[in-house]
């Protein structure tokens, strides 16, 4: 390959600043955790090397090593979840990065956050770090992050349903305003969860059924409007599990009451809204519940589920990841048939460096540079650092052998163009979909 467009697709990419479509980031007036106080209280803006350690990455991968170096003294979960999160973490920097090289993604990106912090990643234990990070002052903290990821607004995962996120959205709503993050409203729960949803909301006061009798729909209608009142979201959002169907004549009621909550309460909202819908597809919750966060696994979906969707609301923008492999070459088929379609992000297993390459290469030979290459998913600040210098790196590499192929096959390809397709792929392809701008602060 012509090592120049190599090199000048690098320095474009570098010089984009990222706007990070889905993560579990909070601004710090939702609750910051404190790293002098090693994950007491609920915080929801997790930052610092015991939270970075704790990450559920982290705890699968430990139970596997452990097992594997002391078969007859393994790890048991119920026990690692009495210990506090300071004994975790020294747990799992002893097996992962002292007992032996870090090679796994997660841990070669913690190595990576270490030394963008300036700080060395030998540490036999955790007492350095410790005492660097409690050291810091939050506010700055962000923002250094935030230049070093390369990173200009964090979207939020914001979730009415959540007690502890819930009681500071209804306190002052306005107190949690903060420019450098973007509010997303998920509503998980009304699709994947009804009946206990319905629970809720009868506790709530809203006038809800099991069986959506009455003023169901118009109730949990009225529940998203109160909420994209109160938050102000640049979109909507929810999860699904791969075996969903959409089929509103289904014999299974409880699929019909699936299909009527999803079009009328979710993209009903959306629609009158004028707000995007992403739909994250595949994960299967709870595999190994006794592994809490880390306990979640996945599975292909059917891609006829959704181009039902997308072809009984058109009007409607679907931003769509998939969690399984076997989903990414049939999502972009989907994409090429409904425009509505935007494909977004390497999500969660995905998120690895043969991943991104391979997903990378195959969207940008079948849908070009319309789509959305990438979100971080941090839920752990510093993780946006490895998480975005990792994507970009691989990001630029599969666009410049694109145009690489262009330039072979007669194209000429300037600078400014290279310039526009990286804020395209990094920050204008989400900001059209969601249809806001989002200006640097
Ligand atoms: O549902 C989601 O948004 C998932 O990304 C998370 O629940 C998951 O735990 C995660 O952090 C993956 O990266
Ligand atoms: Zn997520």
């Amino acid at each position: 390959m012509d090592s120049t467009i190599r090199q000048r697709v690098q320095t474009a990419a570098d010089a984009a600043a990222v706007i990070d479509m889905h993560t579990h980031l909070y601004a710090p007036a939702f609750g910051a955790s404190d790293p002098r106080m090693q994950g007491a209280g609920t915080p929801l803006l997790l930052w610092g090397i015991d939270e970075l350690l704790g990450y559920h990455y982290f705890v699968d991968e430990v139970f596997r090593a452990a097992r594997l170096r002391s078969p007859n003294d393994a790890l048991d979960p119920r026990s690692f979840w009495t210990m506090s999160l300071r004994d975790r973490a020294d747990l799992i920097w002893r097996e992962l990065f002292v007992e032996r090289p870090p090679v796994s993604e997660a841990c070669v990106g913690l190595i990576d956050i270490l030394v963008s912090l300036g700080l060395d990643p030998d540490e036999r234990d955790l007492s350095r770090y410790r005492k660097w990070f409690s050291e810091r002052d939050l506010e700055a903290h962000i923002d250094e992050v935030m230049h070093l990821a390369g990173v200009r607004r964090i979207v939020m995962t914001n979730e009415p349903f959540a007690q502890v996120e819930r009681a500071k959205w209804l306190a002052d709503p306005r107190a949690l305003r903060d420019s450098r993050f973007a509010p997303v409203l998920r509503i998980d729960p009304i699709v994947e969860q009804w009946p206990e949803a319905c629970r809720t909301l009868a506790g709530w006061g809203y006038e809800v059924q099991p069986d959506l009798s009455g003023q169901t729909v118009s109730e949990v209608r009225r529940f998203i409007d109160e909420w994209i009142e109160r938050t102000d979201p640049v979109y909507l959002a929810c999860s699904l599990s791969p075996g969903f169907r959409h089929d509103s004549e289904s014999e299974d009621p409880a699929v019909r009451s699936f299909t009527s909550l999803f079009d009328t309460c979710l993209v009903g909202a959306a629609r009158d809204h004028g707000l995007a819908l992403a739909l994250m597809i595949g994960a299967r919750r709870s595999v190994h519940p006794e592994m809490g966060l880390a306990g979640d696994s996945l599975g292909p979906t059917d891609n006829a589920q959704l181009e039902s969707i997308a072809h009984a609301h058109p009007d409607v923008t679907f931003l769509i990841t998939l969690l399984s492999r076997e989903n990414q070459h049939e999502l972009c088929v989907t994409a090429r048939k409904f425009a509505n379609v935007v494909p977004f992000g390497c999500w969660w297993y995905l998120n690895t460096t043969s991943q991104i390459t391979e997903i990378t290469r195959m969207r940008l030979e079948l849908l070009g540079t319309d789509f959305v290459p990438q979100h971080s998913d941090a839920r752990v600040l510093e993780q946006l650092i490895y998480k975005w210098r990792q994507s970009r790196r691989i990001i630029a590499a599969c666009v410049a052998e694109r145009y690489d192929a262009s330039q072979t096959a007669g194209a000429r390809i300037d600078d400014r163009a290279i310039d526009r397709d990286m804020q395209r792929l990094f920050s204008a392809n989400f900001e059209a979909a969601v249809n806001r701008a989002f200006p640097a602060n």
